[in-house]
């Protein structure tokens, strides 16, 4: 049964509140759509770049039903195309935000990519957290689908299909918890903490970055991205149950869409009846 077949209105509800609950933070987001190019934030003080010309050479933009993919929920995605990233490709993504977790580097945070493989490689890497791709990409999708590092890789994603990919780090208990479509499909911990392997760059470093869907020895593979989201905190598995499996609109509604929430007055009547 597809369970993506619908955005109700609980499930708006769930992702407004969650959006609410982010305003609410001291936590900094950033999301891109990848619905033209340029890179434009939809939300957040991140940028992204091409990480070299040949990036920009290899990337295509059209939408769900023009690359004859199947369709999400929320109408037909706009998608950037990619190939297997070599290693001297990639994106290039600047958080814009600060150190966390009592290190010098950024070291609790939440990672959430909607995407599409046409087949499942040997191995695809998600990003490498060394801004010059100098070393092995830092989490990765296994040829059974599953997601992880370090040996330790859980769930099954499909190929051909559109998933919701998350991630937490938490770097000050060495924790990792993995996501797919929403569900935790597992929680590992890795062999370093604060400011070790898994930390980024803040904005505080000259290179302030890290590097997307790329790994140093093309450890990776060719897909179709619909959105990405960052945030520097650890997401509990409750908000990313509530932001749900991939949807064309991306991960967190863009402010138009909860403009339109808000003037249908919606949200406080559902509110009020889901807490009843
Ligand atoms: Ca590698
Ligand atoms: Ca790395
Ligand atoms: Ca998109």
């Amino acid at each position: 049964m597809n369970t993506h077949t619908t955005l109700g209105w609980s499930t708006r509800v769930a992702r407004f509140g969650f959006v609410l609950f982010v305003a609410g933070q001291t936590a900094w987001s950033a999301q891109f759509d990848f619905n033209a190019p340029g890179f434009v934030p939809t939300l957040g003080p991140g940028s992204i770049e091409f990480y070299s010309a040949t990036t920009a050479a290899d990337v295509e933009y059209g939408t769900a039903s023009s690359f004859g993919l199947p369709a999400m929920p929320g109408g037909d995605a706009a998608v950037m195309k990619f190939p297997a990233f070599a290693g001297n490709q990639g994106l290039l993504f600047k958080t814009g935000v600060g150190p966390n977790g009592g290190g010098a580097y950024i070291n609790q945070y939440t990672m959430v990519w909607d995407l599409l493989l046409p087949s499942i490689p040997e191995w695809f890497s998600f990003y490498n957290s060394d801004d010059v791709n100098g070393n092995d990409g830092d989490m990765f999708m296994n040829s059974a689908g599953g997601i992880g590092i370090s040996s330790v890789y859980d769930g099954a994603a499909s190929a051909n299909t559109w998933h919701r990919i998350a991630a937490s780090f938490d770097l000050t208990t060495s924790t990792l918890s993995k996501y797919i479509d929403g569900q935790l499909v597992g929680s590992q911990t890795l062999s370093s903490g604060v400011d070790g392997r898994w930390s980024l760059y803040s904005v505080d470093d000259p290179g302030n970055g890290l590097l997307l869907l790329t790994d140093n020895d093309g450890e990776t593979g060719a897909g179709y991205i619909n959105s990405f989201y960052f945030v520097d905190r650890v997401m509990t598995g409750d908000e990313i149950g509530a932001l749900g499996g991939p949807n064309a609109v991306g991960i967190v509604p863009e402010p138009s869409t909860w403009a339109l929430l808000l003037a249908g007055g919606m949200f406080m009547g559902l509110w009020r009846r889901r807490r009843e």
